[in-house]
C-alpha cells in the first residue's frame, strides 16, 4: 500500500518535470532594458518613457509571440541614469553584465552617447526613443539606432519658423552645457545666422539651475526678439515665469524636443506664460500617427496624467527589437541585431526603416506653439 503511493507520487513529479522541461525547450524569456532618468528634474519624462516600453512589453506578452518557434515572454529590465552620463554608462554595463537581449534607450543624449559604446562593446543593440544630439550615429557604431529626427533638422527648422515665419531680427541662444542642449543650440544658431539673424547674446545655464534672473537680464538689455533655448522643461518652465517677472512677456522662447512636454505649462506657472513658446518634435504629432489617438486612449487609461511626449517612441523601439527577433528567429543580440538595419514595421509613430547610420529613414519634424497651455501643432 505504502509502496504504491510512493511510485505514484514519484510517476506524478516525474511528469511534471517533464512537462515543465518541454516548456522550457518551447519556450524563452526575453530581457529588455530600457535607461533613462527616473529620478532627478527629468523624472517625469523618463517615467514617460518607462510606461511606453512597458506597455509595448505588456500587449506582446498578451499575444502569442514566436522566435525560432518557441514561445516567447518578455521582461522589462528598468533602469535609471538621473540623466547623469556617468550613472548612464554604469547602467549601460549593468545591462551587458546581466547580458539583456536589447535595450531602449537611453533619454538623454548626454547619457545615450557614451552609453553607446558600451553597448558597441559587449554588442547589444539599443533604439533611443528621445535623444536627438545627431553625434550618436556618426560613431560607426552598428548596435546604435535612433526612431526621430536629429538636432540637424530640428535646429534648422526652428532657425527658418523664426526667420522668414516670425520676422524676427534679433535672437539670443542659451543652452545647459550638455550635449543635446549645446548641439541643438549650436544647429540653431549657426543656422539663423546664415538666414541673416542677428544673435545679440549667448548665455550658459546648466541642467539643474532654477535661476535665470541674471541671464535674462542680460539678454533684456541687448533687445532680443527671441531667446533659443537649448536644454529641457525643467529650465526652460522656470525662465518662462522670470521672463514675466522681468517684463520680458513678448520676448519669443524656442526649444527642441526637450521643453516640448505637456508638463511645460506646470512648470511655467501658469497656460498664460506660454502664449510666446515654439518647440520643435522629431516626429510627428501624438493625433497625426498612425493610431496616434487610440494608442494615446489606451496609455492615458493606463498612465493617467504622465504623458509627457516620447512614450510612443519607447513603446515603437521595443516592438522593432522584438520584429527583428522574429525576422532572424532568434534573441541573440548578435543574430537578430544585423536584422535591424532591414527593419520595415508601421509602428505608432511612424512606419520604421533605419539608414545605414542607424538613423530612422524617413522622420518628420512637427513645430508646435501652445494654446491655452495645451500643445498645437503648427504642421
Ligand atoms: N531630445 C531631447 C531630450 C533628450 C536629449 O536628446 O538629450
Amino acid at each position: 500500500m505504502q509502496h504504491s503511493f510512493r511510485a505514484k507520487r514519484l510517476l506524478a513529479s516525474t511528469a511534471l518535470a517533464l512537462a515543465g522541461a518541454a516548456w522550457a525547450q518551447d519556450s524563452l524569456t526575453v530581457r529588455i532594458g530600457q535607461v533613462g532618468p527616473t529620478s532627478g528634474p527629468a523624472a517625469h519624462l523618463g517615467l514617460d518613457n518607462v510606461n511606453g516600453a512597458r506597455l509595448a512589453i505588456d500587449d506582446l506578452n498578451a499575444r502569442d509571440v514566436r522566435i525560432g518557434g518557441r514561445k516567447a515572454r518578455f521582461e522589462l529590465i528598468a533602469e535609471d541614469d538621473a540623466a547623469d552620463p556617468k550613472q548612464g554608462t554604469q547602467a549601460a554595463q549593468k545591462l551587458c553584465d546581466q547580458k539583456i537581449n536589447g535595450v531602449v534607450g537611453h533619454l538623454t543624449s548626454g547619457s545615450t552617447i557614451p552609453a553607446s559604446k558600451v553597448y558597441n562593446d559587449c554588442g547589444i543593440p539599443h533604439i533611443s526613443p528621445v535623444a536627438t544630439n545627431p553625434r550618436l550615429t556618426e560613431q560607426g557604431f552598428k548596435t546604435s539606432f535612433r526612431l526621430l529626427a536629429s538636432d540637424n533638422a530640428m535646429g534648422v527648422a526652428l532657425a527658418h519658423f523664426a526667420a522668414a515665419g516670425l520676422k524676427l531680427r534679433k535672437v539670443a541662444v542659451v543652452d545647459d552645457r550638455t550635449a543635446y542642449g549645446q548641439g541643438v543650440a549650436a544647429v540653431f544658431k549657426k543656422t539663423a545666422q546664415k538666414l541673416g539673424l542677428q544673435v545679440v547674446d549667448e548665455q550658459f545655464t546648466h541642467d539643474k539651475s532654477v535661476d535665470f534672473s541674471s541671464i535674462l537680464t542680460a539678454i533684456k538689455a541687448k533687445g532680443a526678439e527671441a531667446i533659443f533655448y537649448g536644454g529641457l522643461d525643467a529650465q526652460a518652465g522656470p525662465m518662462l515665469r522670470q521672463m514675466q517677472m522681468l517684463g520680458m512677456g513678448q520676448v519669443r522662447l524656442f526649444g527642441g524636443d526637450g521643453i516640448c512636454t505637456t508638463r511645460l505649462a506646470e512648470l511655467a506657472g501658469s497656460p498664460d506664460n506660454l502664449a510666446q513658446v515654439t518647440c520643435g518634435e522629431g516626429g510627428a504629432s501624438v493625433d497625426k500617427m498612425h493610431g496616434g489617438a487610440a494608442w494615446k486612449q489606451r496609455y492615458d487609461a493606463r498612465f493617467a496624467g504622465q504623458f509627457q511626449g516620447s512614450s510612443p517612441y519607447a513603446y515603437d523601439a521595443v516592438m522593432v527589437l522584438v520584429e527583428a527577433m522574429k525576422k532572424a528567429g532568434s534573441p541573440d543580440p548578435k543574430v537578430y541585431g544585423p536584422a535591424l538595419f532591414n527593419t520595415d514595421y508601421q509602428g505608432v509613430t511612424a512606419r520604421i526603416a533605419f539608414d545605414a547610420t542607424g538613423e530612422l529613414a524617413s522622420p518628420a519634424l512637427t513645430l508646435f506653439q501652445y494654446r491655452g497651455g495645451k500643445k498645437a501643432p503648427l504642421n
